[in-house]
């Protein structure tokens, strides 16, 4: 605090200014992001929001990304992940939301990065379920909406470009952390810092639902910054503090499933802790209560793809059942505060395409443990989730579906703001200016402390281990769904380091709740060569709910042999079966 205590004239300064901008109640109103209108994905249809990056500029169409992680970059697919990652697949482009092509952009940079930019993308939360990849990180313009639609833009914005399977379309983070590389000395503000920092919106805070194509009519998703839709929300719902982990703010009880066929028992009566992800589809839950669901409605797991595919006369059977879930959700495990979520059968009737197949499956994945648990976009469809990053809190009640066109946007005003208003009211004229000021400079303290706080916080990136090519993850398969015959570009090249120095280092967060903890690569090392992703991510994975995480990390990855392909091995293979979780 020594260094707040030296800046009292300055501290004046910014309260009276902010005084002066309090009495003219002046707040930016909450920003409504339109949908593209476009239904996308390969595990379902998501609504996705158009953004428009580079110059000329280059429309994609992205899915909002919650996690806070993942969704400190900007995710575009790029033109790679078609030519690379799916030769020949007609029509690609668009099914992933339209490519953006790097060397067509003029203001598309690099120079402030090493290594070309190309860095390993921060899936910490998502590596645990198996999830990952490689992108081209780089500065661009970022305009949200299509050019010329009046929403913001930011020139300079954090982009990755990915081109990994993993994650079939381009994402929209909406985390507020930055984003810190090695080769760059200041962390990199998110969209949503930008956003707030710019004023074009009142607070750090989202309110989402992913929208639901089954409803007649299709109603796409909402997606509010600094506020929330009030007609999107159908109920109070819960709110809950963030998880102390910061990877995991937005976990939530989830008590119980039941469905409603006469006499049925429930699907999960032992509570867990869940995680809301908007950047996977499925959930994951115990095993337990899969094979309820097994039971209750014939599913087959997969083992080999990890996925319930349905036959033509289990799809039916469940289509004629119609089987409404209720999801009761809580702060704990159990008792306590709760909400019920409702979800009908439709928002699980879902295809999974790959390649030309499209084929019926339940988005229900067996969880190995509680670090899996996660409730993802299926979950969404049916559930609106309010985060204010400002509180640390988030809401989350069942989502509404009012007639098309209505909006009723609700702005979340910075903590102070509204008792600011109140003081000034109920007292007189000076006693407000005295009060205010008062709060005013506390806040300013707090704020301070705080930012120094989140400065020291910041995350961290650190040079990868292994060589690895881009291409290493061009083709990941979906669990392993879209795995490839050899040799094509399926290289997943990873070699030991060159030594200690190769070694990724990892920077805590300044939490005091953290615990230290090496992610597994630093441990073995890439010391073989790897064609699985699978196996590589189960020694990626570390820790648990209960343990914080290591800094978000934004492992840089060697330059060069971009365009090298190798087959696949025969020992490879092996590997990767080898290494594939246990159940
Ligand atoms: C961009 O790169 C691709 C492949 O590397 C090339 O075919 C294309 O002509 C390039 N476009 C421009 C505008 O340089
Ligand atoms: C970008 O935003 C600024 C205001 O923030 C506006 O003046 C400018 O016209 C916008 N540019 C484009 C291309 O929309
Ligand atoms: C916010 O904007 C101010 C100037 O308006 C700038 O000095 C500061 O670095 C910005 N903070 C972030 C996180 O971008
Ligand atoms: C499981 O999935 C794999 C890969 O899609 C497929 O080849 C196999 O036939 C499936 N097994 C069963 C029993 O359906
Ligand atoms: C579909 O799957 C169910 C459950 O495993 C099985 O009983 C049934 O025989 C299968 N039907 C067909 C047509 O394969
Ligand atoms: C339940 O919610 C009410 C108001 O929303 C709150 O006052 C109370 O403390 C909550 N109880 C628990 C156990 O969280
Ligand atoms: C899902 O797959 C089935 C069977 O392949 C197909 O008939 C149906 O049109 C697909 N539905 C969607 C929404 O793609
Ligand atoms: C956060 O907490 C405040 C104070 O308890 C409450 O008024 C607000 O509704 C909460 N916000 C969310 C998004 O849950
Ligand atoms: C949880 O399961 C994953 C996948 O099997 C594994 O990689 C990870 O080490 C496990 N974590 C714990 C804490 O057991
Ligand atoms: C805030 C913060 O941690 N920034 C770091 C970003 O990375 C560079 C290079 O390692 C560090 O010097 C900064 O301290």
């Amino acid at each position: 605090m020594s260094d707040i205590s030296m800046q009292p004239a300055i501290l004046l300064a910014y309260a009276l200014l902010m005084a002066a901008a309090s009495l003219g109640e002046g707040h930016a109103p909450p920003l409504s992001f339109p949908p593209s209108q476009y239904w996308d994905g390969n595990d379902g249809q998501w609504s996705s929001f158009h953004v428009s990056v580079g110059s000329p500029s280059q429309r994609v169409r992205l899915l909002p990304g919650t996690s806070v992680t993942a969704g400190d970059a900007t995710w575009v697919v790029l033109s790679e992940g078609c030519s690379l990652a799916n030769p020949g697949l007609r029509g690609c482009e668009d099914t992933r939301g339209n490519v953006f092509t790097r060397n067509e952009s003029t203001s598309w940079s690099t120079d402030r990065l090493d290594n070309h930019g190309l860095y390993q993308l921060d899936t910490y939360e998502e590596s645990k379920l198996g999830l990952t990849g490689n992108a081209y990180y780089g500065f661009d313009t970022l305009q949200l909406g299509s050019e010329g639609s009046g929403l913001p833009n930011f020139t300079d914005q954090i982009i990755a470009g990915i081109a990994t399977n993993d994650f079939w379309l381009g994402s929209l983070g909406l985390s507020p952390l930055p984003i810190n590389f090695t080769s760059y000395n200041s962390p990199i503000p998110s969209l949503l810092t930008r956003l707030r920092n710019s004023t074009h919106i009142p607070s750090t805070s989202w309110g989402y639902t992913a929208g639901a194509a089954y409803k007649e009519p299709p109603m796409f998703g909402s997606l509010t910054f600094g506020g929330y839709d009030a007609d999107r929300i159908g109920g109070t719902g819960i709110s809950l503090p963030f998880w102390a982990d910061q990877s995991r703010d937005l976990l939530v009880g989830l008590q119980s499933i039941a469905y409603d066929t006469l006499g049925s028992v429930p699907l999960m009566t032992n509570g867990i802790y869940t995680f809301i992800d908007s950047m996977v589809a499925p959930m994951w839950l115990p095993l337990d209560v899969c094979q309820a669901f097994e039971q209750a409605f014939g599913l087959v797991w997969n083992e080999t793809s990890e996925l319930y595919i349905l036959n033509s006369t289990t799809h039916a059977n469940l289509r004629a059942q119609n089987p409404s879930f209720t999801l009761t959700l809580g702060s704990g495990t159990s008792g306590g505060n709760t909400t019920k979520i409702t979800m009908p059968y439709a928002a699980f009737d879902l295809n999974m395409t790959v390649g030309y197949t499209s084929e019926p499956y339940f988005p229900l994945k067996r969880a190995q443990n509680s670090t899996q648990y996660t409730l993802g976009r299926v979950f969404l469809q049916e559930a609106y989730v309010i985060a204010d990053y400002e509180r640390k809190n988030f809401t989350v009640a069942q989502a509404a579906f009012p007639a098309s066109g209505l909006q009723k946007l609700e702005a979340i005003l910075p903590p102070g703001f509204v008792f600011l208003k109140k003081a000034k009211l109920s007292k007189g004229p000076i006693a407000g200016v005295v009060v205010g000021a008062a709060v005013i400079i506390s806040l300013l303290l707090i704020a301070l402390f705080l930012w120094i706080r989140r400065r020291r916080a910041s995350n961290m990136a650190q040079p990868a281990a292994g060589q690895a090519d881009v291409h290493a993850h061009l083709y990941d398969g979906n669990a392993g769904i879209h795995e490839k015959p050899a040799g094509i570009d399926g290289l997943r090249h990873f070699e030991k380091p060159a030594g200690a120095d190769g070694m990724p280092r990892h920077e805590m967060l300044g939490s005091d709740t953290f615990r230290p903890e090496l992610p597994a690569i630093d441990k073995y090392g890439y010391s073989e060569l790897q064609v699985s992703e699978r196996s590589w991510r189960a020694e990626l994975s570390a820790g648990d709910k209960h343990k914080s995480r290591v800094a978000t990390t934004v492992y840089e990855l060697p330059a060069g042999d971009v365009a090298a392909a190798e087959l696949e091995s025969a020992a490879s293979s092996e590997a990767k079966k080898r290494d594939k979780p246990k159940r």
